[in-house]
């Protein structure tokens, strides 16, 4: 139990500090006083068809730019046809202005598909085929990690319509930068901040107090740990960290890639359970800049944002005062924590 407890944290205001952004998030667990009041909604049966005529994801159908998908059986993956960033880009010079800077990013955005199947999402692939989507990754992560023009690698994905998603068809992105973003910038600097203070990788320790605290612990497996972080903003935010050292998921052993997989599918299935519903999320993997440098300070993580908060039609919104002064929960991190933790793994549309 964290040292806070017995200091009445769990049932008073206050703010706590996320190490790898510098940003806090407000914790109002006094609100969530009155008792849980179970499942409000019907379990959500929607099926999709395996195949689907109009999905511009689906094998050997035509895109919106009019290119035909290959008949594929496994990973597909694409150069996105209305790509934010593209590799063409001019090389302008840049503004510095006092107050008006600006300049050019250049790059390559993509789209994976993660199966041929319509109506499976990554909680229902199998564990065979989530490690279809690591090894896609770990190569685009390579290929687009090998130019001289690209310094970061975003893989994503965005699920469910709540998120901005157009199609249920499995799938993620993955955009490939020149410079490298905002908030992976921000996680570089205090990795490395926390590295030369303390001689020590910041989410190692970090994930050695979770262990031994075991109370934000979702489940582990014998290369990675899912847990909610102690400053979670998102409700049901997760975070997926490998026991070993690496900066990027090109470290991984074949034994840590299928172990990846592995967790991956469970926490999905979990996530399916919470509300029964195919549940909405963004997540993507943070890892070291592509730059060419050393990046012994940087330990790969995925990240899990899931909007809802208390049922598959009730979300948190990030408005008013989350907006404009920081992030607010009612939900403790201790107590999603401890829902996910009594999720079977067994996936409600599977039951018998
Ligand atoms: P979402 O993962 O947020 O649904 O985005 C899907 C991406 O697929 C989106 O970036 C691209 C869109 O530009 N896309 C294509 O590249 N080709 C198409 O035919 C439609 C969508
Ligand atoms: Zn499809």
């Amino acid at each position: 139990m964290f040292v806070g407890v017995s200091m009445g944290y769990d049932d008073s205001a206050h703010r706590r500090l996320n190490p790898l952004t510098g940003e806090w998030v407000l914790v109002s667990p006094h609100r969530t006083k009155r008792p849980w009041q179970g499942q409000l909604e019907e379990p959500d049966r929607t099926s999709l068809a395996a195949h689907d005529p109009d999905c511009y994801l689906c094998p050997g159908n035509v895109r919106a730019g009019g290119a035909v998908n290959p008949d594929y059986s496994d990973t597909f993956i694409f150069t996105n046809d209305f790509a934010a960033l593209l590799p063409e880009t001019p090389d302008l010079p840049p503004v510095t202005d006092e107050l008006l800077v600006a300049e050019a990013e250049p790059g390559v955005c993509r789209v994976l598909c993660y199966s041929p199947r319509h109506d499976l999402s990554m909680a229902r692939l199998g564990r065979d085929r989530a490690r279809g989507v690591v090894d896609a990754w770990c190569g685009e992560f390579a290929d687009l990690g090998g130019r001289a023009d690209i310094g970061y690698v975003q893989i994503f994905e965005n699920r469910g319509q709540v998120m901005g998603c157009s199609n249920p068809h499995p799938h993620g992105q993955i955009w490939a930068t020149g410079s490298v973003p905002m908030y992976p910038a921000a996680e570089d600097l205090r990795q490395r901040d926390y590295l030369a203070r303390n001689g020590e990788c910041l989410l190692c320790r970090y994930l050695a107090r979770e262990l031994a605290e075991g109370e934000r612990l979702v489940f582990r497996n014998g290369s990675f740990a899912v847990v909610v972080p102690f400053w979670a903003v998102w409700p049901f935010e997760t975070m997926i960290l490998p026991a070993r050292h690496m900066g990027s998921i090109l470290e991984m052993t074949p034994a840590e890639r299928d172990d990846l997989a592995e967790v991956m599918v469970r926490l999905g299935i979990r996530y399916d359970n919470l509300f029964e519903t195919s549940f909405p999320y963004s997540m993507g993997i943070h890892q070291q800049p592509v730059d060419g440098r050393d990046h012994p300070h940087w330990h790969f993580h995925l990240h899990y944002y899931p909007p809802l908060l208390r049922s598959r039609s009730v979300r948190k919104f990030m408005v008013g005062f989350e907006m404009l002064a920081m992030p607010q929960r009612d939900l403790t991190p201790e107590s999603a924590a401890s829902r996910l933790r009594a999720m079977a793994e067994d996936h409600y549309l599977e039951r018998g």
